[in-house]
């Protein structure tokens, strides 16, 4: 059931639960998102990055929206993530995408302004929702560093909203991306997230929402890995996050992780393997596991 975005977020900003948007780069990723979805009986919004959708190509996307529509007993949307331009989003919208996000904070306000109009106006012609960016996330994004957050400011984000018709928002309050984000505990600005909840009538997203699983850092590094541990938004901090209106949360590192550490101590505890099958099977198990539980955290299992 393919599904546009904006279907699966207003439902979830009203019934204040938080849905999952995991980013794929293969059909074993595709293959854990469903089946934890599907098991779950929660929503589910699967995304690819421009290079993503360069690494997997446009025919097999293509498949894989049809996918998606043929195995997914749940909402499921297509998303593009952290789209850089309109000639990409006309492409993955011919591919079958049904949500596109078109990140264009980096460039000034007005900028930003016209170049999500006219995705937008392009999108909805299409019968496709969007998603937009204020703010800056920290963190590594399309190979460019962020190194200073700069927080969405509320009557901004409200102007931005109403001049832009954007169906769904990502704001900045403090996260990263990556799988190096805080200093010791997670911290929120809950006070700006508060404000931007009451003064705009759309389904809120948050970026940079992996948790960095302590045991997927340690599973890497004990078996030959080397990977720094951090904090990242732990369930605590994402179920809070969710409870006072966060409605898309963004989610890569944390699968990158565990498959990485699944992955490593079969090559290493099983030196004489070489089936790929039983190289990447115990990585898609762990995942599952991993998805089903932060569906039942941010509240969206049992929603579908
Ligand atoms: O938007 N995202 C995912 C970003 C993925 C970057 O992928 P490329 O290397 O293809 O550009 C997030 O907000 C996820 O944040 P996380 O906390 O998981 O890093
Ligand atoms: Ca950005
Ligand atoms: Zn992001």
């Amino acid at each position: 059931m393919l599904v546009t975005g904006k279907e699966i977020l207003v439902k979830a900003r009203e019934g204040r639960y938080g849905v999952g948007a995991f980013n794929f780069v293969n059909m074993e990723i595709l293959q854990v998102l469903l089946q934890a979805a599907n098991e779950e009986r929660s929503p589910i919004i699967i995304q690819a990055t421009e290079g993503a959708v360069k690494y997997v190509g446009l025919p097999f996307l293509k498949g894989f929206a049809s996918i998606i529509n043929e195995v997914a007993q749940v909402p499921a949307a297509l998303h593009l993530d952290h789209g850089q331009s309109l000639d990409t989003v006309k492409k993955v919208i011919d591919a079958g995408f049904t949500s596109v996000m078109i990140d264009a904070s980096h460039h000034d306000y007005e900028e930003n302004i016209r170049i999500t109009k006219e995705v937008v106006e392009y999108a909805h012609s299409k019968g496709v929702t969007v998603e937009a960016e204020l703010g800056t996330i920290g963190g590594e994004e399309d190979g460019v560093e962020a190194k200073h957050i700069i927080y969405t400011e509320p009557e901004t984000a409200k102007d931005f909203v109403e001049r832009t018709g954007v169906d769904y928002l990502a704001i900045a309050i403090g996260t990263s991306h990556g799988a190096y984000k805080f200093q010791g505990e997670a911290k929120l600005n809950f006070e700006i997230l508060d404000k931007i909840k009451e003064m705009i009538p759309i389904p809120l997203v948050l970026h940079g929402a992996s948790s960095i699983p302590h045991d997927a850092v340690q599973r890497i590094n004990d078996n030959g890995g080397n990977v720094q541990d951090a904090h990242g938004v732990d369930d605590v901090t994402m179920s809070e996050a969710v409870s006072r209106g966060i409605s898309k949360v963004n989610t890569d590192s944390d699968l990158r992780l565990i498959w990485t550490g699944s992955v490593r101590e079969v090559l290493m505890k099983k030196p004489e393997v070489f089936d790929l099958r039983k190289i990447i099977s115990p990585a898609r198990e762990n995942l599952v596991n991993y998805i089903k539980h932060r569906m039942q955290v941010m509240g969206s299992s049992g929603k579908a």
